[in-house]
């Protein structure tokens, strides 16, 4: 925590500029020694900007560059700290980072993040939050990551953390006050207390999973007989010519996998060999796969021409996640369509915004999320479900009148739960787990 440490922050790669962010005790002076002029930088104050040449400790010049000046704590990380912005010709950024590689360290994956949330400056959610929206895949996902960094989980859980180290409080008093032969406390508000919390925490833990979904993208398979047209829709929805389609039955064997954004939602999408029984050994091994990411997938877009030919036995699995299509919907004619299905056209570009619909209420993917605290990581996840379990035990233990020390012991449990979640009081593995999934400069 005391070195100075620097690294690039922005991608390689030839660009207009390149960033190298440079923190800690003693970066002013640092850079001023291979900076001129040197005073100019010394005297600056903090969120300023200095022009300037970058030397290299004996006078030459390497680049002309811009500071923007921090000084503690008023920087990403709470440190003095300096974002050097030089041409963006890679060898340059190569060379200046090697000069300050000589007062300096090398930062690890997420080391400028972790000295932000080691100086108090964020809670761990905010720190996490902040890869999530560097690595987001839509725009959905990346106003969850931003309201994250913002701090609107972390205070609505450090709400929840209140309330719970309050209902402990209370069985403690309640303990104390058995041995001094006092009143007791009152049950049905302690009661009242832990449901209400439970009821929150729960909420939390439901929207979650869609939050997840917002993260890692929605998997949805094409399926359906040869030459239902999956391929078509596949292209349709990616705005691309990806696939191979042609009249011909069997066409896609191997599957195809593409990421797209449905409304801001991001969805990864696959198109798979149709389903039929075939001689052909490459024909069945392409089956067996859509077979297998039928199982994998949150949502099955089951195309059919003609006739619904109904869910057969190999399909009764995933019955609950399919939603039927009929297809070619300008050539073939769909009097009336059972409940649920949706019909298409993707020659005439017809019945896709209903199906959007369709997608977006079938996995009640939440239309807002500006205004609410959202989990997006399953890290909190899990933790917050260790919480709510720990939270049902000692309702259950109020109602079975198991004794304030059993209650108080399951709201502890509780508690620890959701401090892991804000990392109240990490441990160092769990801390160099979370950090070292970010890219080095951040
Ligand atoms: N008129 C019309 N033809 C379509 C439509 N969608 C697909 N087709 C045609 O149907 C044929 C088969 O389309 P594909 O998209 O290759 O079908 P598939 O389900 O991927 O077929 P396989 O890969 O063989 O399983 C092609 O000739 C398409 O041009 C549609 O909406 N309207
Ligand atoms: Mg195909």
């Amino acid at each position: 925590m005391n070195d100075i440490i620097c690294a690039r922050i922005t991608a390689g790669g030839s660009a207009a500029i390149s960033v190298l962010r440079i923190s800690g005790k003693g970066t002013i002076e640092l850079v001023s020694e291979f900076f001129s002029p040197p005073k100019k930088l010394l005297k600056a104050p903090g969120n300023s900007i200095v022009y300037g040449n970058f030397h290299d400790g004996s006078g030459r010049i390497i680049d002309e560059v811009l500071l923007s000046v921090f000084r503690a704590p008023h920087s990403y990380t709470a440190e003095d700290s300096i974002e050097l912005s030089c041409h963006g010709n890679p060898s340059i950024a190569e060379r200046i980072l090697g000069i300050l590689l000589s007062k300096a360290r090398l930062a690890n994956p997420g080391e400028f993040t972790l000295r932000a949330y080691l100086n108090g400056r964020i809670d761990l959610s905010q720190a996490e939050a902040v890869n999530d929206l560097i690595t987001a895949g839509s725009s959905k996902a990346e106003t969850a990551a931003l309201m994250q960094i913002k701090g609107f989980l972390g205070r609505h859980l450090s709400e929840i953390l209140d309330r719970i180290r309050e209902a402990r409080l209370r069985c403690e008093l309640a303990i104390d006050f058995a041995d001094q032969d006092l009143p007791g406390i009152d049950l049905e508000d302690l009661k009242d207390r832990i449901r209400g919390i439970l009821r929150d925490a729960e909420a939390l833990y439901t929207e979650g999973s869609s939050g997840i979904k917002l993260r890692e993208g929605v998997k949805i398979c094409l399926a359906g007989a040869p030459n239902a047209g999956k391929s078509s829709l596949f292209n349709a929805l990616l705005k691309q010519n990806r696939a191979i389609v042609t009249p011909m039955p069997g066409t896609t064997r191997d599957y195809l996998e593409e990421s797209f954004s449905l409304r801001g939602y991001p969805i990864v999408l696959w198109d798979t060999a149709g389903l039929r029984d075939s001689d052909d050994s490459i024909e069945q091994e392409g089956i067996a796969r859509s077979y297998a990411l039928m199982r994998e997938a949150d949502l099955i877009l089951m195309l059919y021409e003609g006739d619904f030919p109904g869910i057969g036995d190999e399909l009764r699995d995933f019955e609950s996640k399919i939603i039927p299509l009929a297809s070619k919907a300008d050539i073939v004619s769909y009097p009336k369509l059972p409940e649920g299905h949706v019909s298409i056209s993707v020659e005439i570009k017809d019945g896709l915004s209903d199906l959007a619909e369709m997608i977006i209420r079938r996995l009640s993917l939440p239309s807002k999320i500006i205004d609410r605290p959202l989990i997006t990581n399953s890290r909190h996840l899990a933790a917050l479900s260790r919480g709510i379990s720990s939270l049902r035990d000692a309702l259950t233990a109020l109602d079975l009148d198991a004794g304030f020390e059993i209650i108080a012991f399951e709201l502890i449990s509780a508690a620890s739960a959701l401090e892991d979640i804000l990392g109240v009081l990490p441990t160092d593995e769990l801390l160099g787990k979370i950090f070292s999934e970010f890219c080095v400069g951040k």
